[in-house]
């Protein structure tokens, strides 16, 4: 958030507020160009009084992605129908419902990183669908028909943290089997060291409420939503079945 924006998230708000926006700022501030904040309490133009300057403000919006492959194309391993119901009903649901919650709440994050920084301060909608909305982008990007096999940096970093490359798939395996209810199994890249864990609902290892933390490199949806209809109460061989279509170099490539 620039000075500018600052200034007139300021006039726009009452002072209490203008507080948290500053907050949110500071810490948006520690991963991008510094940002003296309390320039803004004290600047005034010409442009803070002008209605199209507060149009300008840029409003954080989620993008459903574009399925990279038919929803025939991860078959026998993921269905058809599923697909479509996944991507179109589910994340659509999410993606619609965040942005909505972003008007709503005025919500005033510059990106997807810093939102799900400080999801703490936002709605139980704002967290539930904009975990939704990331994560599914996050999923569909992973797979690919045919799967294949980590290359060579990747498989060099799964044998460094985890001992060989069937440790970790029994390792994530455990994490994806053992989330009670609905939630997701991740592979995140914490300072260099790679960690398997796993999430409840929407919640992904970026959100500062999250107890389980780091970039995600590999995703796995264990909602029933995901396998219900061809797998039934199995999550297992959902499981089993998809380690097949996982695109390893896209997961590389997040490293
Ligand atoms: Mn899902």
């Amino acid at each position: 958030m620039s000075l500018y924006q600052n200034a007139i998230a300021m006039k726009k708000t009452n002072r209490r507020e203008f507080v948290q926006t500053a907050v949110k700022a500071t810490v948006l501030t520690t991963v991008g160009a510094p940002t003296i904040i309390s320039a803004a309490c004290s600047t005034k133009s010409s442009e803070e009084t002008s209605e199209d300057a507060a149009a300008a403000v840029a409003a954080l919006t989620f993008a459903q992605v574009k399925l990279p492959y038919d929803y025939a194309a991860l078959e026998p391993n993921i269905d058809a129908t599923t697909m479509d119901i996944h991507y179109n009903k589910h994340h659509a649901a999410y993606i619609k419902n965040v942005n909505d919650a972003i008007a709503e709440e005025k919500i005033a994050f510059a990106t997807e990183a810093e939102f799900f920084a400080n999801v703490s301060k936002v709605s139980g909608k704002a967290r539930n669908n904009g975990g939704g909305a990331y994560n599914h982008n996050f999923f569909w990007q992973v797979m690919k028909p045919g799967g294949g096999v980590p290359p060579g940096k990747l498989a060099d970093a799964i044998n460094g943290s985890f001992e060989s490359f069937d440790k970790f798939k029994e390792q994530f395996t455990a994490a994806a089997m053992t989330r009670f209810g609905s939630g997701w199994a991740w592979l995140v890249n914490d300072n260099g060291t790679l960690k398997i864990g796993s999430t409840a609902n929407q919640d992904n290892p970026l959100m500062d409420i999250s107890d389980f933390k780091g970039t995600p490199l590999l995703a796995l949806d264990v909602w029933e939503h995901a396998y219900y209809l061809k797998y039934q109460n199995k999550r297992n061989e959902y499981i089993t079945s998809w380690w097949s279509i996982i695109n390893w170099e896209a997961v590389a490539n997040r490293l």
